[in-house]
Parts: structure tokens; C-alpha cells; sequence
């Protein structure tokens, strides 16, 4: 949730670099035929021809959208070429996508710090090089400036004008500008010449903001797509912001829907320039003080956040939706499901702890679900969470204890069916291990290093095994849930069903930014403690994991002490005695990466999103040639 950051004395130099109809570019790729066709990825299932989920910018042109299913684009564009997503398990494999934005993060991140925001988008603090830049050879001294720099849109420069590159090359060249703008200028010349390495190298086209902050740094990037650039400078952000509807700020993930949704209903507050029209004291009033300061910096286009130092992502996940007929009714096919499930997040974890050593701590699950009959229909199935052990088999036993737990609070004794209707599963909590460890791993157990990265087996793993209980059964212990969640059935809009995830393709490890780019740095040293079972108390956990959602924690305590009710089937049964034996486990909502929530199905994104906004409120936390335009003729999107 949004929190104000105070804004940096020195002015910094901020892109965000998204890649155009990421997908369609990944399959054109691999499929040069269908370069320059209308085209679009769907999903693998195959009702009403699949849901389209990218559409590359000449299909856009027919009018085909991403919230159209395949037969639908095909009316509107008979001949679109309709890419099925690669299937691996039963599900999506997004592990191509991944391993292609890898590809391109090895590139942008050799400029400044780089931060992986999601599948397909990184932010760059570049402001050190955009000094370097300006001292060194600042731009009007430059032989030549990159063609892709002189298209930049410059917001506030005609842009309707013939004469729109001169005008561009003199607003970059402009000896009187101030300080700002002149590092402005540099960013767009390294952007520019980033933008043409990722092409050459990648053959994916992207587009960038490049602006003083993260926030209009992304808005910016989403102005003039695909394969194009837009400035942002100082005097005119003003201007950008005043009509700027609240609507695209919730599009492009600024603002979350429900406090977009308040500040249109509640305040009346239609565009940004609109919320100028409110105190300070008065946001904070309304919305808390974090919140409030923060809104009210963001009408002013102030935002200190940081680009952080972040190739690779805080956690991984995965899911699958089970909609209408499909929804599962056993325990017994959750159970398969979910083994796969599993089954590809141990194989990620794996590939993470290999390539960059880094563990992860805990297992989550989030699951959607309904009671037949509607009987209580407003209660949601609870989220939880464990710590996690390594091996597939062992996270498969973790994963189906949290849900015959969650069940078993979901059904809350009552004796009727229930249909699941979207499963997820996540690894989170995840932590580099200091150099040296694994090495002295081996003395603990005799195992040899090489037994680290084996498929399947038990392995040695610092805070997960130390974490696991001593008895398997105290390793399932309940965490948060959510109680107001909407949940729309279908996918509707452009961005909302989002694949974020970022590690490497473990069928193309050389094309990853794991071993030649991570960034292990120390942090604080592990004690040695921690390699043994029981060494740190459940209470030391608690208190890491922090307080999430008290309210349904103290009922979640409640029904667990009050054990078993007459009527429950097997596995409620089974797991109300399994509730009884865990204890209560939270998490911070700072640590659930936002990328990862967005590779997860539609639907849990909202109920997840749903849960981490409310619990936010409750602790009071208050996106040919040399020339990349040879590729696409420039469409506006504004
Ligand atoms: P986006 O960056 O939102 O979109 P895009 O790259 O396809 O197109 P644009 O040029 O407008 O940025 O998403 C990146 C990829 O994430 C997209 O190619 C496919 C995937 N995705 C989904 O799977 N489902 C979704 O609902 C969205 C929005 C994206």
C-alpha cells in the first residue's frame, strides 16, 4: 500500500522500460513467420477458442482485445494467428516468458540500479550515469545521438509539429535548460541506446518513461507505445497529472482499486488534478496519514520512492482456476492439483536455491471456493501458511495440511459440499544464503553439496529444515484470511490478469541473470543456531511474521481449540486435528511480492489483492533496421 517516501534533494533520472505485447513478441520470436501478423497469445483451454491474454499492436488494430476469447478476435479479425500458451502440468508454463525478460534485464541493468517489476517491466535509476553523462560528454557535443533518442516524445514540445525532431534535438541540446532537464536529456539518450541493444540482442521491442520519479517514469512509459519513448520534464507534469483520470492510475497499478474507487465515490475525485483541490490534513483524515500524505504528494507528482536493487523476485507462485464445471469437489482431485502445483514450485525454488542461492522460508496457499447452496456465501477460504520445507514430496504434505486446515475454518462445521474454484500456491520469505554455507551444510548432515540441487529429495536446506518442526505435522499452521474480497468471475480488463514472475528458465539457465548478474550481497550472518531443529522459538517466528489479520486469527484460534464438530467429513475431520496441533503463522503484507500475485489466476489475484489491501488497513498502513520504429508503425495510446 502506498506509503510517502520522502522526495530526494537531488534531482534523479527514473525509467521505466515496459516491453510491447510481451507474448506475441516471446512467440514471434520463436515463430519468425508470424512477425508483422496480427496476432495474439491465448490461453491453453479451449472454450470459445481460449482467452486472449496478448495481442500484438497490428490484431489491436481490428479491435481485438485481451478481454476477447479467440473466436471473438476472429470475428473482428479473421486472420489473426492465435498462439496457444505453452502447457506444462496441466497449466500454463510461463517459463519461456520469464526466461525471455531475463533476457532483457541482463541488458537494462548494466546502466544503473535495475529493479524487475514483473515479467516484462523493469524501473532504472540512472541517474548516475545521466551525471557521468552531462560532465563527460553531455549531449550537444555528441557525434550523433541515437535516432530513437530524437523520436522521444518530449511531453510539452509539439509534438504535431513537422518540425518535431529539430524540435526534439534542441530541447536535448539545449545549453540554458535547467540542471533537471539536462540529466532528463542524458536519460533519454541512454534510454534510447538501451532500447536499441535490447532490440538487437532480444529482437523484442519495448517502450520507456523517463521522468524525475518511479510514478511518472511508468505513467510515461504507457503514453506512446509500442516501441517508443516520452519524457517527462519538470514543467510539464503539472499538466499530465491535472487531467489524468484516477482510472489510469488503478490501470497501471498506482493506485489500488478500492482507494481508486473511494476517491471517485467518497471525495468526487475524478482526475489526479482534482485531488489539489484537497488539504493535506484532510487525505489523512480520510484515508490515514500515510495514505493521505501520499495521495497528496502524487497530485503534486511528487514520489520518493526508490528503484530498488532487485533482479530477481521476492517470491514465486503458482495457480490454476478451476471455473464453473470445472471447480473441484474431492479432496482427493485438490490433492492432485495441488501436487502439481507443488510439483513446479518445488522445481522453481530448486532452480532459484542453484542458480542464486536463495532459500525460501514459507509455503502459502490461497485458495477460492464456494458452498453449494449459497450457504454462507460471504465467508472466503482462508489463506495459509507454513514454513516451507524443501522437496517436492514434503511441500505436496505441507500444501494439502494447509488446505484440509483451511477447509476445515472454511466449512466451520458445517456438513454440505463446497466447489473449489482457483488454487494457488506460493513461495515466500525468501533469503540469500551467505556465501560459504552451503559448503559447511554438509558437515551437518554429510551431505555433499551436489545433493543440493536433486529433484525430489530431502534436501538440506538452512532455515527450512531448522523451521520444521520436529513432528511433520506442526509444520501446517494457519496464517490470514480474507473476508472482503470481490471477486469477479471472468477476466475483463487489459490489467488485470498479469504474469509477473522473474527467475530463469531452467531449460536456458545460460539465458538467465542468475549466475552472471545476481547480487548476492551479506547480510546480516545466519547463526549457526538456526541449522538445528527447535533452535528458534514459535514465538520468534510470530513475531517476524508479524500481525496480519488479528481478528480472524483470534476466530481461527477459537474454532481450533473447540475442536472437531459432529457431522464434518473425513477432512474436516482430519484437519480440524490438525489445526489443533499448528499454531497461528502470519506474515507481513510488505513481504508478498506484487509481481508474483499478478502470475497467479485472475481470480486469486483479486481475492489476494483484496486481503493484503484490508490487511494494510488493519495495521495501519496507512508499467528494422537500426531504427526500432522498422518493427511497429507507432500507435498511439494515450
Ligand atoms: P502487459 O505489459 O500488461 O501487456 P503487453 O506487454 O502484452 O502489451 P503492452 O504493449 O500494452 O504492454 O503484460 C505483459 C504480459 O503479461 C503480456 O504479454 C501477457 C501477460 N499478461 C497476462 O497473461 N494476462 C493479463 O491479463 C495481462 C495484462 C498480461
Amino acid at each position: 500500500m502506498p506509503v510517502a517516501r520522502p522526495e530526494p534533494q537531488e534531482p534523479r533520472v527514473i525509467a521505466h522500460v515496459d516491453m510491447d505485447c510481451f507474448y506475441v513478441q516471446v512467440e514471434q520470436r520463436k515463430n519468425p513467420e508470424l512477425r508483422g501478423l496480427p496476432t495474439a497469445v491465448v490461453q491453453y483451454n479451449n472454450w470459445k477458442g481460449g482467452g486472449l491474454i496478448a495481442v500484438s499492436y497490428e490484431a489491436r488494430k481490428f479491435g481485438v482485445k485481451r478481454s476477447m476469447r479467440g473466436d471473438e478476435a476472429k470475428k473482428v479479425c479473421p486472420d489473426i494467428q492465435l498462439v496457444q500458451v505453452p502447457v506444462a502440468r496441466g497449466k500454463a508454463d510461463l517459463n519461456s516468458y520469464r526466461s525471455a525478460g531475463s533476457e532483457v534485464v541482463a541488458i537494462l541493468s548494466t546502466k544503473g540500479r535495475c529493479e524487475r517489476a514483473s515479467i516484462d517491466e523493469v524501473y532504472l535509476d540512472l541517474t548516475d550515469a545521466a551525471k557521468s553523462m552531462l560532465s563527460e560528454t553531455p549531449p550537444e557535443v555528441l557525434e550523433s545521438i541515437p535516432e530513437e533518442a530524437l523520436k522521444s516524445k518530449v511531453l510539452g514540445l509539439n509534438s504535431e509539429d513537422d518540425d518535431r525532431e529539430k524540435n526534439v534535438r534542441e530541447w536535448l541540446f539545449r545549453r540554458h535548460a535547467d540542471y533537471q532537464d539536462k540529466l532528463l536529456a542524458c536519460g533519454a539518450i541512454i534510454v534510447a541506446r538501451l532500447r536499441v541493444k535490447v532490440l538487437e540482442e532480444t529482437k523484442f521491442t519495448c517502450s520507456a518513461g523517463i521522468a524525475h520519479n518511479k510514478m511518472l517514469a511508468k505513467l510515461a512509459s504507457a503514453m506512446h507505445k509500442p516501441a517508443q519513448q516520452t519524457v517527462v520534464p519538470s514543467s510539464s507534469v503539472m499538466d499530465l497529472l491535472s487531467s489524468l483520470p484516477v482510472k489510469k492510475m488503478i490501470i497501471r497499478k498506482q493506485l489500488g482499486g478500492k482507494l481508486g474507487c473511494s476517491l471517485q465515490i467518497d471525495l468526487g475525485v475524478n482526475t489526479i488534478g482534482d485531488l489539489l483541490n484537497f488539504s493535506e490534513a484532510k487525505l489523512q483524515e480520510c484515508y490515514g496519514i500515510n495514505t493521505g500524505t501520499w495521495l497528496w504528494k502524487i497530485a503534486r507528482g511528487t514520489s520518493g520512492e526508490e528503484v530498488e536493487d532487485r533482479l530477481l523476485p521476492k517470491s514465486h507462485g503458482c495457480g490454476k482456476t478451476f471455473p464453473g464445471p470445472k471447480a473441484l469437489k474431492t479432496t482427493a482431485s485438490v490433492r492432485s492439483w495441488l501436487n502439481q502445483l507443488c510439483e513446479e514450485l518445488s522445481e522453481r525454488i530448486q532452480f532459484d536455491l542453484d542458480q542464486n542461492k536463495r532459500v525460501a522460508h514459507t509455503l502459502t496457499l490461497h485458495t477460492n471456493a464456494y458452498k453449494e447452496n449459497g450457504v454462507d456465501s460471504q465467508r472466503k477460504f482462508p489463506s495459509k501458511s507454513c514454513p516451507l520445507r524443501y522437496g517436492t514430496a514434503k511441500i505436496q504434505d505441507d500444501a494439502m495440511k494447509l488446505f484440509d486446515s483451511a477447509l476445515h475454518d472454511f466449512l466451520s462445521s458445517q456438513n454440505i459440499r463446497w466447489g473449489i474454484t482457483s488454487l494457488s500456491i506460493s513461495a515466500s520469505k525468501i533469503s540469500e544464503i551467505p556465501s560459504g554455507t552451503c559448503s559447511i551444510l554438509k558437515f551437518f548432515r554429510g551431505e555433499n553439496s551436489s545433493s543440493m540441487s536433486s529433484d525430489n529429495s530431502d534436501v538440506l536446506i538452512p532455515e527450512s529444515i531448522s523451521k520444521s518442526p520436529k513432528n511433520e505435522n506442526e509444520g501446517c499452521m494457519a496464517a490470514t484470511q480474507s473476508d472482503n474480497v470481490d471477486q469477479p468471475a471472468c477476466q475483463e480488463k487489459e490489467n488485470e490478469n498479469h504474469s509477473n514472475q522473474t527467475v530463469q528458465d531452467k531449460a536456458n539457465p545460460a539465458q538467465g541473470i542468475g549466475a552472471s548478474q545476481k547480487k548476492l550481497k551479506e547480510k546480516e550472518p545466519y547463526s549457526i543456531l538456526k541449522f538445528f531443529p527447535g533452535s528458534e522459538s514459535s514465538s520468534t517466528r510470530k513475531r517476524a511474521f508479524g500481525d496480519l489479520n488479528q481478528d480472524h486469527l483470534e476466530r481461527n484460534q477459537t474454532e481450533q481449540q473447540e475442536g472437531p464438530s459432529e457431522g464434518c467429513d473425513d477432512a474436516t475431520a482430519r484437519s480440524n486435528q490438525t489445526a489443533q496441533q499448528h499454531e497461528i503463522w502470519n506474515f507481513n503484507v510488505e513481504d508478498v511480492d506484487p509481481s508474483v500475485i499478478d502470475e497467479l489466476p485472475l481470480e486469486i489475484q483479486r481475492e489476494v489483492r483484496g486481503w493484503l489491501h484490508s490487511a494494510t488497513k488493519r495495521t495501519n498502513m496507512t508499467k528494422r533496421g537500426s531504427s526500432i520504429a522498422h518493427y511497429f508503425s507507432p500507435v498511439k495510446k494515450t
